[in-house]
């Protein structure tokens, strides 16, 4: 007989007959506890979960005892609880790899866009304000040749410096848990101190998982170092930044411009005071949000299932150490 799974996020119809092809799916809209109360038997029954953006708790897993895979179409996991899935034996699978050159486009939008005001100015023409050749209330600010910090040095960390060095000139520094060699010879990226990073870069750039450690790791401290005219960018995890903090500082003009991709509460609350700032883009968590990538990511997550179900896990999986 198939292994039974619960899919909580739609599929392309392609993947989800491959996925059919291997185990019976039941779909549910999503994993709230009136929901799995609906499909009591399904959940009961799953020995697979497949979906994202949802959280997998000790509660919802006490409601799958014969949970044996679990997997997310995302790089991210923290909204897995990891060593509940540990102590269940049950394997927590994710896409690292598919996603990376596209967050790192959105992470360069969000540089361009903030420094050269793209979003601000495309606003005042479509309010039809551009009536005469613009003046410099209407410029931004240079990006090439500037120095960029980034703040995680993964694959995504990776990627941007490749854009940065090679596409822009731009003086690359970093932080990180470990000295990366390859970004340092192939980008000439320079390891520094946290503290030296945000003040000496003009684009801080955060692309850092959200874990006990990175919880409001960037805070009132860290937006007063930074120079006045940096502009930050924050492409990881929203609660990695205190926003009432950001929002201070961007009151107060102590850093130029922010460009956020995540926020602490998603979707972003529509009294946000970052949306009323000119000097803010706010963009809706669209790091991986491409056609190509969403599709790729998606595959991705169907074979790592499939993999985990059948006993093959090779790549891919953040708690290998359960398959024993
Ligand atoms: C997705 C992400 O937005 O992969 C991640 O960790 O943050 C994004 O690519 C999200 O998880 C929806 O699939």
């Amino acid at each position: 007989m198939k292994p039974s799974i619960i899919l909580y996020k739609a599929l392309p119809d392609d993947l989800l007959h491959r996925l059919e092809e291997h185990v019976t799916v039941t779909q549910v809209p999503n994993l709230r506890p009136e929901t799995v109360e609906q499909y009591a038997q399904a959940f009961a029954n799953a020995e697979g979960l497949l979906g994202s953006s949802q959280t997998v708790d000790s509660a919802l897993l006490e409601k799958m005892p014969r949970l044996r895979a679990a997997s997310t179409i995302s790089v991210g996991y923290d909204n897995f609880d990891v060593e509940a899935l540990n102590a269940r034996n049950v394997l927590l699978m994710h896409t690292p790899t598919v996603l990376t050159e596209t967050v790192a486009d959105t992470i360069m939008a969000l540089v361009l866009a903030t420094a050269r005001r793209v979003v601000d100015v495309a606003e005042r023409v479509k309010a039809g304000q551009w009536t005469k050749s613009i003046g410099p209330d209407w410029f931004g600010t240079d990006v090439h040749h500037k120095t960029l910090g980034i703040v995680g040095m993964g694959r995504i960390g990776l990627a941007l410096a490749q854009r940065a060095h090679f596409g822009f000139s731009m003086p690359v520094l970093y932080n990180a848990r470990r000295r990366h060699p390859e970004a340092e010879e192939r980008f000439n990226a320079r390891y520094c101190d946290l503290d030296t990073l945000v003040q000496e870069a003009d684009f801080v750039c955060l692309i850092l998982p959200l874990t006990d450690e990175t919880h409001h790791l960037f805070g009132a401290e860290q937006f007063a170092h930074m120079k006045r005219s940096a502009i930050f960018i924050n492409a990881g995890r929203g609660p990695v930044v205190d926003e009432k903090a950001l929002v201070t500082a961007l009151q107060n003009g102590e850093i130029q411009a922010a460009g956020l991709d995540v926020f602490e509460q998603e979707p972003l609350p529509v009294d946000s005071p970052l949306l009323s700032m000119h000097n803010v883009v706010a963009v809706p968590h669209i790091g991986s949000a491409t056609h190509e990538t969403r599709y790729n990511m998606a595959a991705c997550a169907v074979d790592n299932l499939l993999d985990a179900l059948q006993g093959k896990v090779r790549k891919n999986c953040v708690n290998p150490q359960v398959a024993g």
